[in-house]
């Protein structure tokens, strides 16, 4: 019966019980998810509204932004700041720490994605926004970004909202992983993906194959063996998806099993990699380790890394757990 869900709101509420919360949790998330709600209408207004093109502006990653970056922007810090919760938030469309007026005890920093796969848009693909939520260090002072600078480990909270054929958010507090759908006559989020599991194996590989050339031994020969297909090492037929929008695999990941790799790269290295740590693969890591599945570098365990400054980069492989554990084997294998 669909009208005997439970909305994320409840879902929220439940869990402060559950957990003995004061309800400054529940009053955070109340904020995310409203953003979300926000900047799923504006993406799916689509070129109605001129949310489409260039904005003409440049973001601190030297990438061309899209209208709905700065939109969506502007939605999760204006949102997030009503509630008072957050000391700080980080952004990946912004330089420095965003200092939020009036919250002087707010005891959490918020990091997001506001808009990732933004290139996707006029397209009409799938595009997500990633946040992230740490505690402030006691005595940190929360204008400055090393009071953001925690590995992964250290997160309270993750998710993720798929602006996708139907507005999902999907989130973890350490207690799995659980999704919800967004009914826009009613506005809210129903629970309709309880207790997310990844599958430990699968027969699906997501990379962007126009870099092989630049690929290092490990990755080269995951990839050559998954091509190789039943006749080759595997004994198994792989398939193979780019959507370039980290969201969109992640989610396909969620629901029935993958492996995600951005790896380090003779060319990427340079900078660290490709995704940023704060606000992309760590959430996404904590997201995947909660639902069984596993995360790495291809060197260590992701929520591991210490992170060194607010839009670091980071190599990412993620997904099913045997598949993860086998291309890291590989990488102990030529002691890379
Ligand atoms: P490429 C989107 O810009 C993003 O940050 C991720 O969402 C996505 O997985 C990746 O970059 C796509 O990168 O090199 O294929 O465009």
């Amino acid at each position: 019966m669909p009208y005997k869900r439970i909305t994320l709101t409840h879902f929220l509420l439940q869990e402060q019980r559950r957990l003995g919360g004061s309800g400054a949790f529940t009053s955070l998330m109340n904020d995310i998810l409203t953003a979300c709600k926000m900047v799923s209408h504006e993406v799916n207004r689509g070129a109605l509204v001129g949310n489409h093109g260039v904005a003409g502006t440049v973001n601190v990653q030297d990438e061309e932004q899209k209208p709905l970056d700065v939109l969506a922007n502007d939605i999760f810090l204006h949102m997030n700041a009503l509630g008072g919760n957050y000391a700080a938030m980080a952004s990946e469309e912004l330089e420095d720490v965003h200092a939020v007026k009036g919250s002087a005890d707010g005891k959490y920093l918020l990091l997001f994605d506001p808009l990732d796969g933004s290139s996707n848009i006029d397209v009409n693909i799938s595009v997500g926004s990633i946040f992230s939520i740490l505690r402030l260090p006691e005595g940190a002072d929360p204008n400055s970004a090393n009071a953001f600078l925690q590995p992964g480990v250290q997160q309270v909270c993750a998710g993720y909202a798929l602006y996708g054929s139907s507005t999902m958010l999907v989130l973890t507090t350490g207690n799995g992983v659980n999704g919800f759908t967004l009914d826009r006559d009613v506005g809210m989020f129903f629970l309709t993906h309880p207790n997310m599991t990844i599958p430990a194996d699968t027969k699906e590989f997501a990379i962007n194959a126009s870099r092989a050339r630049f690929w290092e031994a490990p990755v080269k020969r995951y990839v050559d063996e998954c091509l190789a297909g039943k006749e080759g090492p595997r004994g198994k037929d792989f398939n193979m998806r780019w959507v370039a929008s980290m969201v969109a695999e992640v989610h396909r990941i969620l629901i029935r099993g993958g492996i995600f790799m951005y790896p380090a790269d003779v060319e990427n290295i340079k900078k660290g990699g490709k995704l940023r740590l704060m606000y992309e693969a760590n959430p996404m890591s904590f997201i995947v380790e909660q639902a069984g599945g596993a995360s790495t570098t291809g060197r260590q365990r992701l929520m591991e890394v210490p992170p060194t400054n607010l839009h670091q980069r980071v190599p990412v492989i993620l997904g099913s757990k045997n598949e993860v554990e086998r291309l890291e084997a590989y990488h102990r294998e030529v002691g890379e």
